[in-house]
């Protein structure tokens, strides 16, 4: 794993242990290659490999946080790392964004087939929800509460609206408020919900919960402010400025509608703003500034 830590902090020490931990649960939970069918789960865990793991990372933050044990975390963690696994297969497919090349490697759909992509995306789905249904860690109740809310963030309401939204919207220039709505939904949601699902771990306060959610929400928005940033510096270096300036025409990103520099104003006053919401769950909330921090710096 390449991270590589933006500040010294006690979080970032175990962090490397965090990713083991995640590793492992995730080998566990993941039918072996050579299981019938052996092609379909080969391809699963070539779906699941690379990666920040950010999602994860939340998880395990949050709940550090609010003072729980990793074992009560690891299934929550698994969870969200399949669903956002399974996002990137079908958002890379034919009849979405046709990518070639996911985490510097061919996308699932060119290493394997288009067939076994749209199998991998929905096995990797099913998946997340039977890891939170199985996990002994928890009990019943939370179970529910942890498949209620990753079925809201990743569905119709969450992930899955804000693609179509996407989709819909494409050579329409949107409004600030209808780009961050879109994508509250379509990378917020998952982010958001790693919150959610630490705190439903913790059987945490409503107050905390608020709080969590607030701090999730910031996280949400500065991370895609921060990828549209990220890509519109990248495609202006690839493409020259002229032909970046076409693409910014045919796709509204934060960076089109509000200019490079007050895009990035405002995911930096969004990850303050999480850091803000840290420091009022616990004065000890060093492993949630240790993240934004971390994302805030990341340059891919
Ligand atoms: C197709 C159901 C369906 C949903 C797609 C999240 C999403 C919805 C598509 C992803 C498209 C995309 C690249 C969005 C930009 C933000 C994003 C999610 C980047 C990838 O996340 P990272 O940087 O990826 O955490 P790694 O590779 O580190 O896991």
């Amino acid at each position: 794993m390449s991270l590589t830590s933006p500040t010294v902090s006690s979080f970032d020490a175990r962090v490397p242990a965090y990713l083991q931990r995640l590793e492992r649960a995730m080998d566990a939970l993941l039918p072996s290659a050579g299981t019938d069918p052996a092609r379909l789960h080969e391809a699963m865990r070539y779906a699941c490999e690379g990666g920040k793991h950010l999602r994860a990372l939340m998880v395990y933050a949050c709940g550090e946080t609010l003072g729980m044990a990793a074992e009560k975390l690891d299934a929550a963690a698994c969870a969200v790392e399949l669903i956002h696994a399974y996002s990137l297969v079908h958002d890379d497919m034919p009849g979405m964004d046709n990518d070639d090349l996911r985490r510097g490697r061919p996308t699932v759909h060119k290493a394997y087939d288009v067939a076994t992509a749209i199998l991998v995306g929905d096995a990797l789905q099913t998946l997340a929800f039977e890891a939170l249904a199985k996990n002994n860690a928890l009990d019943a109740e939370q179970k529910v509460q942890m498949i209620t809310a990753l079925a809201h963030a990743s569905g119709s309401l969450g992930m899955v609206g804000g693609q179509a939204v996407d989709m819909a919207s494409e050579n329409l220039t949107l409004t600030l408020a209808q780009l961050e709505s879109l994508h509250a939904r379509k990378t917020g949601a998952l982010i958001l919900v790693t919150c959610q699902l630490a705190g439903i771990a913790a059987h945490a306060s409503d107050a905390v919960r608020h709080t969590l959610d607030r701090y999730g929400k910031c996280i949400g928005l500065a991370f895609q402010i921060q990828d549209d940033v990220l890509d519109q510096i990248a495609d202006t270096a690839t493409l020259g400025k002229t032909a970046g300036k076409d693409l910014a025409q045919h796709k509204s990103t934060f960076p089109s509608l509000l200019g490079l520099e007050q895009a990035q104003h405002r995911a930096n006053a969004l990850f303050d703003e999480a850091r803000d919401a840290a420091r009022s769950i616990s004065s000890d909330a060093e492993p949630l500034a240790w993240l934004a921090d971390f994302i805030q710096q990341r340059n891919h």
